[in-house]
């Protein structure tokens, strides 16, 4: 037996698919696909297909769909761990990289080969304490990802002159390396920061998720279900959306995962993407403080969401490039809140939040999607396990984020994709273009 059945699949999957990809491309590489309008090239490139990407795909209205399944599909067909009713991640990567459900014991042979492969080297956990603990723990994630690149396996071999045919190879490997560390790389960082560097030993014998939750420092079995289900919501959507798409183009210069993903990281930092996740909690609690509540009324609620847009600033978890309905995510996560918590005032306001931004956001005529996005619910779930540690938030994404952006840099090896190198214009060359038609 092959002592790495993914990597075998993959092999094998992938293969085929460059192959017919090459074909197509020889054959049908001048035929049209879209067209770009004014709108697209000022607007941030919306809706331009122009990259591909196998792990996952968007529908405005439907949601995200992994490898063709929808979140609910993957509740109920993913492997769980014992009697557990949320999906385990490493079955979710499972299917992005090869495209199939895995079984049981596929899933319990990945969660062992991430615990084997995981060790941070004592450098890494050394140059993070060499940042002020106040430093954001995205930058502190970032730099601990890029402090790990010395091990990079693509590098070393591109340095020994690697041939193109085994990039793939080496791709998957430091993506399965990278994997496998980043709950330890980012538990020591939450540890250090929070909890005076008093750190947890890891348990090999918890799943990737359930690891992640004991070194965290949350021994509570609804919380590690909660971190199953949130690692396995967050971790792709699609090639287009900043994180993806910054792995996508830095992986494209042959950077290494490790490079890439840390680059990807600083994309997810921002307010307008991950980062928004902490803004929501904030804006509650803020909301509440003001109101002087921690369960204020509707009426409260509408007033306040008033003040924050005529400030200038926008409704955190609110809108989406893609979406135009409620995010599956988003709704994953309220079922959650529905089977398991009881009485949690700020799970309530993110709900009633719910009920009265969509209408508001509408009547200003300019949001394209009143609706809610993933990180509208996530921060309240977090708070009512006693996780309130606001400035981690976006780590726990990005370790999820991990899991869609490096199988898909894995496909973007193994397919021979190039170099990315879209084309700019200037505004006054733009605007020649329509003045006079
Ligand atoms: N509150 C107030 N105004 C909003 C808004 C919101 N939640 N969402 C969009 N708008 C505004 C935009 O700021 C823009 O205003 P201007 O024309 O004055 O600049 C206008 O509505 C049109 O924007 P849009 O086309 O509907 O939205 P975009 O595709 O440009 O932006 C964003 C999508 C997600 C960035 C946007 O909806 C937003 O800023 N939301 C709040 C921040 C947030 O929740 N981000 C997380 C998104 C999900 C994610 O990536 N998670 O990681």
């Amino acid at each position: 037996m092959n002592a790495d059945p993914l990597k075998k699949k993959f092999a094998e999957k992938s293969e085929a698919v460059a192959i017919e990809l090459k074909k197509y491309l020889k054959e049908k590489g001048s035929e049209k696909i879209d067209e770009v309008s004014f709108a697209q090239v000022v607007g941030g490139m919306r809706g331009i297909k122009s990259m591909v990407w196998e792990t996952s795909a968007l529908d405005p209205v439907e949601g995200i769909r992994f490898r063709g399944y929808s979140i609910p599909e993957l509740r109920e067909l993913l492997p769980k761990r014992g009697n557990g009713k949320e999906p385990l991640p490493e079955g979710l990567f499972w299917l992005m990289l090869v495209g199939e459900i895995p079984n049981n014991e596929q899933v319990e042979w990945l969660s062992e080969e991430w615990s084997r492969r995981a060790g941070v080297p004592d450098y890494v956990h050394k140059v993070i304490d060499a940042l002020p603990e106040d430093t954001h723990p995205m930058t502190q994630f970032s730099t601990a990802i890029l402090a790990l690149q010395k091990n990079s396996i693509f590098a070393k071999a591109y340095d020994e002159g690697m041939s193109k045919a085994d990039y793939w190879d080496a791709t998957y490997e430091d993506a399965m390396n990278l994997i496998a560390n980043l709950p330890h790389i980012a538990s020591y960082i939450y540890r250090r920061t929070y909890h005076n560097g008093d750190l947890i030993a890891a348990d090999p014998t918890l799943d990737w998720g359930g690891n992640f939750a004991h070194m965290l420092g949350i021994e509570n079995d609804e919380f590690k279900s909660l971190m199953r289900l949130y690692l396995t919501i967050h971790a792709d959507h699609e090639g287009g959306n900043a994180s993806a798409h910054t792995t996508h183009l830095v992986g494209s210069t042959l950077s290494d995962p490790y490079l890439s993903f840390s680059a990807a990281m600083n994309a997810l930092a921002g307010p307008l993407h991950g980062l928004a996740n902490q803004e929501v909690i904030k804006w509650i609690f803020g909301m509440c403080e003001e109101i002087g509540s921690t369960n204020p009324t509707k009426e409260q609620i509408v007033d306040y969401v008033h003040k924050t847009l005529n400030e200038g600033k926008v409704i955190p978890g609110y809108g989406h490039a893609v979406l135009r309905q409620p995010d599956p995510r988003f709704m994953a996560q309220k079922r959650f809140a529905e089977e398991y918590i009881k009485d949690s005032d700020v799970v309530e306001v993110v709900w009633k939040v719910f009920d009265v931004v969509p209408d508001i956001l509408n009547s200003l005529g300019k949001v394209k999607n009143p609706w809610p996005n993933v990180d509208a619910h996530s921060g309240a779930l977090l708070v009512h396990y006693g996780f309130n540690q606001f400035g981690f938030y976006t780590v726990l994404f990005g370790v999820s984020r991990a899991l869609g952006v490096l199988a898909a840099l894995c496909w973007s090896r193994a397919l021979g994709l190039p170099l990315e190198r879209p084309k700019s214009v200037t505004s006054e060359w733009l605007i020649s273009q329509v003045k006079d038609r």
